[in-house]
Order: structure tokens, then C-alpha cells, then sequence
């Protein structure tokens, strides 16, 4: 395989640094980003942490009241989850990214594949430049920080760019993949999960470098033939899986919370054509054709509920967002709803209109 250049891009503490953008105070103090559960009071997750929080052991998974004890006598604050404002600032540092990318993979809201070995002739120095340019660009038009991993394949950016965080950049040279990997556990390693590490430990082989002294016909033996082979690989930082096409999942919503909560199909329908009035606005500026509508109901007790529909063809008109997304509701309330706190409307399976480049042509 050609010698190429992959960089893997992940950002910081992603919820609780998109919560320090919007209220720049946070950035100090301990932040937990919190999913509550719809049983109230404290009951729920820790979604993320922010650095100040990690420092007294709060993490992503822990419950709510657990944080709250180890935070306890400090200035932390525990703020709601807001995932429409997450993917609005995910999809702005998505699109500084793609434009450094020979081939752009997206993973997830906050991380990404680049191959970019076309534009640095494969050169990791040149790579190194490019993430740097990256990292700087982010910086200056969200305010966010980001850690990036350069080397030869996903494998091992993806642990690189995990191995100085925050605001890290680490390159792995060509060559020096094993060296850098002996400086880590086993379960550094993606896809060596709890059980093959035990399992691996159970045959006396603890360290990377243990591993690596085994012979690939032991480890197919163990662990099956898939599993034997990317062990006895991954262990020498060798990773051939390409960067895949992947654009990042296009949609726009918009969701209002209502006056009051409300069954009363009149008052919905009126709130609904104006979040549709407010979502084409959004739209038309970026010239985009919507062929998936679809309406969110929001309760009080913060369950969900939703309804869609495709269309025929791509439309862009707001008559027709208005309408569709009207009969829906109609739908919607044919049913018995409990009262209706916040009300959404999504479009998805976008293009861009006539003349300009169709974003459905990736899939
Ligand atoms: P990092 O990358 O270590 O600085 O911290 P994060 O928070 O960016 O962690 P990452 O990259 O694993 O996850 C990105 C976002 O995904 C994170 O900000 C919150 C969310 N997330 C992470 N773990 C969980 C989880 O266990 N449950 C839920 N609901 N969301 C999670
Ligand atoms: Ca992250
Ligand atoms: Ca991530």
C-alpha cells in the first residue's frame, strides 16, 4: 500500500466546551453536562465533563448525584444537555474541516478521518502543518479546542490524537508506530476491549510489546482469525482500513418552547407554521431541497415524539414545508398526546438547489 497521510480530528470535551462558547464565564469553573432523566430532580447521567471537572473525577456515565458528591464545596455548574445546539456547532467545525481534506470521514458529532495524502504528497510533516492550520482555524472561528493524531493510518492518529489532550497534536513518524505504542496499555488500543485484554493477560501478555512477541498463528488460535490478525497488526501500528467518503449527516430543525404547554390544535398549528416560516428562512439562504419533514413533540415530562415523512421529490418551497408538515400534526393529534411543551420541525435528505453541487450525490 502507498505511504499515506491520515489525521484523526477530536474535539475537546465537546458538549461542556459548546457550553463554554455560548457563556464564556463556564471555562473556569467545573462543568458537567448533564442528560436528566424524565423522572426529575437529579435522576440521570453525566454526559460530559469539562477538564476543572475531570480534575475531582467527574466523567461522561457517572450519575448526576454521584458528580454532584465529588464536585460538592467547589463553583461547578451542572447544565442540560442541548443536542440541537451541539449539532449546529458540530456541523460549523465539520465544514472547516472538510475543506482541508483530500478525503473526509465523518465519525461523529465531534471527531473525524482525513486522508490528505494527496495534498501533502504524503509527506507527515506537511500533514503535521495542515493539522496545525486545522486546529488554528477552529480556534479562531468557534473559540473551541481540538486534539489531532497524524501518522501513516486511522489506527494509530486515532490513539494519537487521544494521547495529549486537550488542545493536543502528537505525530506518529513513519517507523516509529511501535515505539510510541509501547508507551501505552493494551486497552489503548481500539477494538482491544476488557475481554481480549483479559484474555491476553490470562496467556501472560500484559504490554503492548508482549503482544508483539506472540506468534499471529497463537493469536488466530485465541481470538479467531479476524480478531487474531488485527490483534498481531494493531499491536504493530500497521491499520489499512482507507479513509471512507463520509459527509457529515445533514439536517436543520428548528424547535420552539410554546407559551404554554397545550393540546389545543389550533395554538399547535399556529406555532407550527411559524417555526416552519422560521426553519425556511434557514433554507432558502443556504439554497437547500428538503425531501425528508419531520414534527417533534416535546412533553412536559421531556419524553418525545415524532413524525415524518418523505416525499415524493425534493421540495423547496415554504408553502410546502408548511403544508406537510401541517398534516403531520394532524396526524400527530389524532392520536391522545399529553400536553405539548416544545414543538420542531426537521428537514433532512437535503440538496443543494439547481446549480449548485448536490449534497444527496455522496450517499
Ligand atoms: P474528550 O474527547 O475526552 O475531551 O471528551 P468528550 O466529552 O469530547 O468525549 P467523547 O469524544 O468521547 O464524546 C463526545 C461527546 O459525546 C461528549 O462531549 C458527550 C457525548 N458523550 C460521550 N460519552 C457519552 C455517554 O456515555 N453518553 C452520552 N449520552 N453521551 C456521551
Ligand atoms: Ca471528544
Ligand atoms: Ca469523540
Amino acid at each position: 500500500m502507498e505511504e499515506r497521510a491520515v489525521l484523526h480530528v477530536d474535539f475537546d470535551h465537546f458538549y461542556a466546551q459548546c457550553e463554554e462558547i455560548r457563556q464564556p464565564s463556564l471555562r473556569t469553573l467545573p462543568v458537567c453536562v448533564c442528560i436528566y432523566s424524565d423522572r426529575g430532580g437529579e435522576s440521570g447521567a453525566v454526559a460530559t465533563a469539562n477538564y476543572p471537572a475531570r480534575k475531582f473525577g467527574a466523567k461522561s456515565g457517572l450519575p448526576i448525584s454521584r458528580a454532584k458528591r465529588l464536585l460538592e464545596g467547589t463553583d461547578a455548574r451542572f447544565i442540560p444537555v442541548d443536542f440541537e445546539y451541539y449539532s449546529d456547532v458540530s456541523e460549523k467545525a465539520m465544514a472547516i474541516m472538510e475543506g482541508y481534506a483530500d478525503v473526509f470521514e465523518y465519525v461523529g458529532r465531534d471527531e473525524a478521518y482525513l486522508d490528505v495524502t494527496e495534498r501533502t504528497g504524503g509527506s507527515l510533516k506537511t500533514a503535521a502543518h495542515l493539522a496545525q492550520q486545522i486546529k488554528n482555524g477552529i480556534r479562531e472561528s468557534l473559540r473551541m479546542t481540538c486534539s489531532a493524531g497524524v501518522s501513516r493510518n486511522k489506527l494509530v492518529s486515532k490513539i494519537a490524537s487521544g494521547y495529549k489532550k486537550p488542545d493536543g497534536l502528537t505525530v506518529v513518524e513513519a517507523g516509529s508506530e511501535e515505539s510510541f505504542l509501547d508507551g501505552l496499555t493494551l486497552r489503548d488500543i481500539p477494538g482491544i476491549g476488557g475481554k481480549t485484554a483479559k484474555r491476553l493477560g490470562a496467556a501472560g501478555m500484559t504490554t503492548v510489546a508482549a503482544v508483539r512477541a506472540a506468534d499471529v498463528f497463537d493469536l488466530q488460535r485465541t481470538f479467531g482469525r479476524k480478531t487474531g490478525t488485527y490483534v498481531y497488526n494493531s499491536v504493530r501500528g500497521i491499520n489499512e482500513d482507507p479513509v471512507h467518503e463520509r459527509p457529515p449527516s445533514v439536517q436543520f430543525s428548528k424547535i420552539v418552547t410554546l407559551k404554554r404547554n397545550t393540546t389545543d390544535p389550533g395554538e399547535l398549528a399556529e406555532a407550527l407554521q411559524e417555526v416552519c416560516r422560521s426553519l425556511h428562512g434557514t433554507l432558502a439562504e443556504r439554497g437547500m431541497r428538503f425531501r425528508l419533514v419531520g414534527i417533534q413533540f416535546v412533553h412536559a415530562d421531556l419524553s418525545n415524539r415524532t413524525r415524518s415523512r418523505t416525499l415524493r421529490n425534493h421540495a423547496d418551497s415554504l408553502e410546502k414545508l408548511q403544508e406537510v408538515s401541517g398534516q403531520l400534526l394532524d396526524g400527530a393529534l389524532r392520536d391522545t398526546v399529553p400536553p405539548v411543551r416544545r414543538l420542531g420541525v426537521k428537514v433532512s435528505d437535503l440538496t443543494k438547489a439547481v446549480g449548485q453541487q448536490a449534497i444527496s450525490s455522496y450517499f
